[in-house]
């Protein structure tokens, strides 16, 4: 029996596709480098139609892809070997929004942006939000513990979950936590689920906290033309005002951006690097932030700046950099997702510029979330390279700056995850009695190895 007839057993023909299209779309992420090779496409309805998924997996030892919006970009969701996907998108819906608690329960595969805008119409705040939002489904942000833009006044995915149920790969299905404040009964399992990319059990349904709506959110971006003032550009901000974001991009990243059209900048003064400050105006926040710009104009750490005048021009500060991802991916850009602590990213930065200008005479877009130590290193494929020979040298680059990452005591992923883009760099980051660890924890809740198999560990 094939795979399809088996799993035509326990769900509806519409459940089940082995379309080719499906295949393909159904079989990658936003990744680019690796092919999609899935042997079927299954959409559950329920966390019962998983558990049975999952069961009929075990007992024919078939491995399993979980699919959320496919917006990530470590092939952490990526098919390759004829996997099963079983695609979360069936199981989108938006439930209780508590406002006692408040808390909101969703099944996985509701998206990002509508759980916001659903919680903001009742006067709440889910926090967690980044440039994948109106794709990416809550699911996959816990499988990944995605960070964001916000990251520097609210934390991570991991902050914010009160709750979750999953399939485990051995098919139980466990309700952790249950939406609880406080819970003193030791291990916290939620916690072994948030962040590790389906390889431990099928995340079905997120109770999620929230909070209350920022009020009047004012954006400032500012032009620098020194690597080591943005920090002290932060340190001042951070000193007097509370930041909800703090972001930076440079001039080439600019440049992707202002040529796909969309938006300019409003900025007459270039500069090699721009921030992207955003702050509460409430509350003599808006004072302070101007009396913190003035001190950056008088101390030459800044040469310019514009702080938003309304509501387009606040969203068109933040399209100039949310769209980098979208302008720079016509040149097929190799991508690394890197932290170190935020003392220390002037350091990296200047070695990753001896290595991949200097050494390699690369073009980089590097740009992100330095207010908490993550940046994306985006290295632009040169017309005259050929894909493969482009690859080869980005591999070799990857060596020298995982190896610098690691004498920093940084990360080599910070927010998009390990999958299979960054797998044979996890002892970068991981000591081997860590990745012992983590390898029995995967051999307790998935003994038979069925989910997202390769990926991570
Ligand atoms: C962002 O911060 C995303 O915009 C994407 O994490 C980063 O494209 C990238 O490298
Ligand atoms: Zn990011």
């Amino acid at each position: 029996m094939n795979h399809e007839e088996l799993f035509l057993k326990i769900l509806s023909s519409n459940q089940v596709s082995s379309n080719s299209d499906d295949l393909e779309n159904y079989g990658k992420d936003w990744t680019k480098h690796f092919k999609a090779n899935a042997s079927l496409v299954v959409f559950p309805k329920s966390t019962e139609e998983v558990k049975k998924i999952v069961d009929l997996c075990k007992e024919h030892s078939i491995e399993i892809i979980p699919s959320g919006g496919r917006t990530g970009l470590s092939a952490g969701a990526t098919a390759t070997n004829k996997e099963v996907i079983v695609s979360l998108e069936k199981m989108n819906k938006i439930k209780t929004l508590n406002p006692v608690d408040q808390t909101v329960r969703c099944e996985a595969g509701a998206i990002l942006e509508d759980i916001q805008k659903h919680v903001e119409e009742k006067g709440y705040y889910y926090p967690v939000d980044f440039a994948a939002r109106g794709s990416c489904q809550i699911g996959g942000t816990v499988a990944t513990n995605a960070g964001g833009i916000k990251v520097i006044r609210y934390g991570l995915t991991r902050n914010w979950i009160a709750g979750l149920t999953v399939v485990t790969g051995n098919g139980e299905v466990l309700k952790i936590n249950n939406g609880l404040v406080k819970n003193a009964t030791g291990y916290d399992l939620r916690h072994l689920f948030i962040g590790s990319e389906g390889t431990l059990g099928i995340v079905t349904e997120v109770e999620l906290k929230l909070t209350n709506l920022p009020s009047d959110l004012q954006v400032l971006t500012l032009a620098t033309d020194q690597l080591d003032n943005i920090m002290k550009v932060y340190t001042a901000f951070r000193d007097k005002v509370t930041l909800t974001a703090f972001e930076s991009y440079t001039d080439v990243c600019l440049k992707y951006v202002e040529a796909a059209g969309r938006v300019q900048s409003p900025i007459s003064e270039k500069a090699p690097y721009y921030v992207l400050i955003e702050f509460e105006s409430t509350h003599g926040q808006l004072d302070l932030a101007m009396s913190v710009f003035e001190t950056c104009l008088e101390n030459e750490w800044v040469i310019d700046g514009v702080i938003s005048q309304s509501d387009q021009q606040f969203k068109d500060l933040w399209a100039l950099r949310e769209d980098i991802t979208e302008a720079t991916s016509v040149k097929q850009p190799y991508k690394n997702d890197i932290s170190v602590n935020i003392s220390k990213v002037p350091e990296f930065l200047n070695n990753l510029d001896e290595i991949v200008k200097k050494k390699y005479d690369f073009e980089v877009a590097w740009f992100g979330h330095i207010g908490d130590g993550n940046l994306h290193v985006n290295i632009l494929k040169p017309d005259e390279l050929s894909s493969d020979d482009f690859m080869k040298k980005c591999k070799q680059v990857d060596q020298e700056m995982f190896q610098m990452i690691k004498d920093l005591g940084g990360s080599v992923s910070a927010e998009h995850g390990v999958g299979l883009v960054k797998k044979d760099f996890l002892s970068y980051t991981r000591s081997p009695d860590e990745i012992a660890y983590m390898k029995q924890v995967k051999s307790i809740f998935d003994p038979k190895g069925i989910l997202n198999p390769g990926k991570l560990l």
